[in-house]
């Protein structure tokens, strides 16, 4: 079977892990640069100069075949500050950028937040502050005005790897553990300023399709003989996506995923949230006017019932077998005999990308398209030598596994209708900085230069043959 020939094949980026120029253009700062600046793990500049060098990145996407691209709009390259009067050299800019998409056949994906929130807004209290939801809409409302060459926007990116990471894990700033409360308050919280965006979308009569895009990692029980691991899968699911698919897609909370939150809340001796009845109107109506889901999908995971206190560490250095998760009131992760895992132990299992296809499908039905907004594998890779192209036959292999799963969906009625790999170039990971490569194209970060991956090739052949290669 072949991808329909509408299908969209592109590459995925973010401002803030490739545009670099944070000084620039009077550009505002935003919460992780604070926090890397303290961990002294990595510096976020120049990242792959994107802003400088975009012309080169989308004529080399054209020239490989994409026909769309990932972006995101920095905030703070629009409002420095979260707020106030908008900033010419950043509306420029992006103006710029967009023509440039389209002079090489590109049709720019653009996404409003990007884990870059301003950090004045963070220092404010970020998504638990209500005043800064008022403030996204109101940039969001910027946005749909001024740039009105844009077809599609996504109003966040990922909102369950913020939360959890801001709170649960700490690997995100601000950097707190275990704080399921807020992890949970900011989840309704993103719910609630990405539906105020959808619905200022619709009332301003905007043209173009909006949508949103989830992080989601396929839960599955240990053993699923185990009541204990059945449930332990549940309630990570409800951590990880299910808050998110209801109250996105669905546009309300089914009885059991606020039971099993509060479950959660309750175990960690923690406080309820606070969700109004007026917000789930809200969240009801932008779920009846959301065009398109995004899906980021890079690996499942396997839970074992745990009743001991929370346990995590980050393996962010590519040591394989160095993470643990353990959460109180929730689970432990583990790895089953013969799923093989990423240097960054992540479990690669592409039939979890079926499983959310297909459970979006049929459980949340409002929505009807959806795109695999980010797929790819993260690898520790060389500098090619001179007239060589970097081997990277990893990453075609885990396209080409996840791709077919796609495809399967696509046959099977469910409308799937692009693809974007993370990532179109390297660029730092945000947790595991430079050295965790992504790219179809290498880039060598003392020169800036970019060197096209074996992968780069296959992925033309594929938007050329619009078919898998055996
Ligand atoms: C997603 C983010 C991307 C990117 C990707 C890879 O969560 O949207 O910005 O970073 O994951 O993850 P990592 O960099 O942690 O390997």
């Amino acid at each position: 079977m072949k991808f329909p020939t509408d299908f969209y094949f592109g590459g995925a980026t973010a401002a803030f892990q490739t545009e670099g120029a944070v000084k620039e253009g009077n550009k505002g700062e935003v919460l992780w640069e604070p926090f890397l600046k303290k961990q002294g793990r990595f510096d976020p500049e120049p990242a792959c100069d994107f802003y400088h060098r975009y012309p080169e990145d989308l004529k080399l996407s054209g020239d490989f075949g994409l026909n769309s691209i990932r972006i995101s709009i920095a905030w703070t390259r629009i409002f420095p500050t979260g707020s106030g009067q908008p900033e010419q050299a950043g509306v420029d800019y992006y103006h710029n950028m967009f023509a440039e998409c389209r002079k090489n056949g590109i049709e720019p994906f653009v996404t409003l937040h990007h884990f870059d929130t301003p950090e004045a807004l963070h220092q404010t209290g970020d998504w638990l502050n209500e005043e800064n939801i008022t403030k996204f809409v109101d940039y969001a409302k910027f946005c749909f005005q001024e740039f009105s060459e844009i077809n599609y926007w996504i109003t966040i990116n990922e909102p369950t790897s913020m939360a959890v990471q801001q709170y649960t894990t700490g690997t995100f700033p601000p950097g707190e553990k275990y704080n399921f409360h807020k992890t949970f308050q900011a989840e309704h919280n993103l719910n609630l300023a990405h539906a105020r965006v959808v619905n200022e979308f619709r009332k301003l009569q905007i043209s173009g399709q909006i949508g949103v895009v989830h992080a989601l990692q396929t839960v599955y029980p240990f053993d699923s003989t185990k009541k204990g691991d059945m449930h332990a899968a549940k309630l990570q699911d409800v951590l990880d996506n299910r808050l998110f698919l209801d109250g996105t897609l669905g546009g309300e909370y089914s009885q059991e995923t606020l039971s099993l939150m509060n479950e959660i809340l309750a175990a960690n001796d923690q406080a309820k949230i606070s969700i109004t009845d007026s917000e789930m109107v809200e969240l009801k109506q932008a779920s009846d006017q959301l065009d398109f889901v995004g899906v980021n999908y890079y690996f499942s995971k396997y839970m074992k019932e745990y009743h001991g206190i929370s346990e995590t560490i980050h393996n962010g250095t590519g040591k394989k077998g160095s993470s643990i998760s353990r959460l109180q009131g929730i689970g432990e992760s583990g790895v089953p005999d013969g799923i093989e895992m990423t240097d960054w132990d992540w479990p690669i299992n592409p039939q979890g990308l079926y499983d959310q296809l297909e459970r979006i499908h049929t459980n949340y039905p409002k929505v009807q398209d959806i795109y695999i907004t980010e797929n790819g594998l993260g690898l520790k890779e060389e500098k090619p030598a001179e007239n060589e192209i970097l081997d990277d036959s990893k990453r075609i292999d885990y396209i080409k596994i996840h791709l077919q799963e796609v495809l399967r969906a696509i046959e099977n009625g469910i409308n799937v209708k692009g693809y974007f790999v993370w990532s179109l170039q390297d660029m730092f990971s945000w947790t595991n900085g430079y050295s965790k490569r992504y790219g179809l194209f290498f880039v060598d970060f003392d020169t800036q230069k970019r060197y096209p991956k074996k992968s780069a090739y296959w992925f033309k052949e594929l938007t050329e043959t619009k078919e898998l290669s055996k």
